[in-house]
């Protein structure tokens, strides 16, 4: 694989914009190297700047559960584009698209719609403070909420990958209300609830948490949580942005068998366009502007383009169920197929994987949490990462990110992915 292209493209980037890319993850600073500039993308394979095709296990981190470029979404937003891309004023699509999440995703009434996933879960939060009127989140170490100032606290995904898990620019009156507690421990919430009576607005949670890589709920810690939060009057707000129509139409509520009380979605919820969104019941819900008092807002929040993306997406996967397990069905034979190159030739790993998300590790100890994620063998991951993408599989350029795998992929795709990884786990060794 020839790079060159690309690394010129990066040069040229970083006189611009800083570190080359509009979000850091991008830079490939966990493997090493000059990140790699995609030309064009179709179904499963991304075309890069050098000529290179590249079977994607991100989809755009999540969005692209059918494949990049898929037809009906690709239509809708150019056919809406011919009438103008966006105005600042009510459009009927904004309730076509907010009718059918409300209809596919259990217990909500109604749903904000915003322009990223951070928005979203940002939003959610002052809106649980106004409903509660209590200022204290709990969010865990390794969760990623975005990049609000509330969340950059022990926060996952690139936050980690920068080893600057309380980022500077969150002030100390900030970091005060945000408390933080450990995945799959619910003593350390106990505790924290326990030592701040009465003072907790809400919990908030990636249900299966994404952003340490593919972190599975221990049984009943879920359950816990949400009898935990009955119980002191706390919400609790589900972060779906990458759960969201990926597990199934009801995301980790139905998955899971758990109502949260406030829910935030992004990514699917797009269709590769810019949306996120927040949800709950009329009773949370009604409190936000214009009827209530708690003030959101956004110029191109609900805009044509993006709600007809989505609308599009919504509508071929509340159509065609099937999919989801077509692709945990996929996600299950590729975790299989890695499983048995990497036992088959001793290299230390632990495989996570939950409906379509999964993620490889490359340590003995379960991955159960922050900490254990964190015991990963970098070195060997940055190996696993080039050695893949020399092979033509493109895979998270961090060791703390969940793969999102499309169901464009096929299963001869699948196949040359094991290859790929057993054509390099010498150097894995
Ligand atoms: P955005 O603001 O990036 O749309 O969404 C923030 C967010 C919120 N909640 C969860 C569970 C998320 O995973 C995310 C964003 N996910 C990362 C991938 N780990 C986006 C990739 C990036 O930062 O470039």
């Amino acid at each position: 694989m020839v790079y060159q292209r690309s690394s010129a493209l990066f040069a040229e980037a970083r006189k611009y914009i800083p570190g080359g890319v509009n979000s850091p993850v991008r830079a490939f600073k966990a493997v090493g190297g000059d990140p790699i500039f995609v030309k064009s993308a179709k179904g499963a394979y991304l075309y890069d700047e050098d000529g290179n095709k590249l079977i994607d296990y991100i989809a755009s981190w999540g969005p692209l559960i059918l494949g990049h470029a898929y037809e009906p979404v690709i239509e809708a937003v150019i056919e809406k584009a011919k009438k103008g891309t966006s105005f600042g004023m009510p459009t009927e699509v904004e309730t076509e698209l907010a009718k059918l999440a409300v209809n596919m995703v259990p217990n909500i009434d109604k749903i904000r719609f915003v322009n990223s996933g951070t928005e979203a879960c940002m939003s959610a939060v002052r809106l649980a403070r106004g409903y509660t009127g209590k200022d204290k989140i709990i969010k865990f170490a390794g969760c990623y909420h975005g990049h609000s100032d509330s969340f950059l606290i022990q926060a996952g995904s690139g936050a980690v990958t920068f080893g600057s898990p309380n980022s500077p620019g969150v002030t100390q009156g900030t970091a005060k209300d945000t408390l933080l507690a450990n995945y799959n421990d619910l003593e350390s919430v106990k505790e924290l609830t326990k030592a701040n009576k009465g003072a907790i607005a809400a919990v908030i949670i990636e249900p299966i948490a994404g952003n340490m890589g593919c972190i599975i709920p221990s049984d009943g810690f879920i359950k816990g949580l949400r009898e935990l939060c009955t119980q002191e009057g706390i919400l609790l707000i589900f972060d779906e942005v990458m759960t969201g129509f990926r597990l199934g139409k009801g995301g980790a509520q139905e998955a899971l068998g758990i109502d949260a009380d406030i829910v935030t979605f992004g990514k699917v919820i797009g269709g590769g366009l810019p949306v996120g969104a927040f949800a709950a019941k009329d009773v949370i819900m009604d409190h936000l502007a214009p009827d209530g008092p708690v003030y959101q807002a956004g110029t191109l929040s609900g805009n044509p383009l993006a709600m007809s993306a989505g609308l599009a997406m919504l509508t071929e996967l509340e159509a065609n169920p099937k999919v989801f397990k077509s692709l945990a069905d996929k996600t299950a034979y590729l975790h299989k197929g890695m499983e048995e190159v990497l036992v088959k030739n001793g290299v230390p790993h632990q495989i996570n994987r939950y409906g379509s998300m999964m993620s490889v590790h490359f340590t003995d100890e379960p991955v159960v949490d922050f900490a254990s994620s964190a015991k990963g063998n970098n070195d060997t991951f940055k190996k696993y990462f080039h050695g893949m993408l020399r092979g033509g599989v493109y895979l998270p350029p961090s060791a703390f990110e969940s793969y999102f795998l499309n169901d464009a992929l096929t299963y001869g795709d699948l196949d040359f992915t094991i290859k790929a990884l057993d054509n390099i786990v010498d150097e894995l060794k």
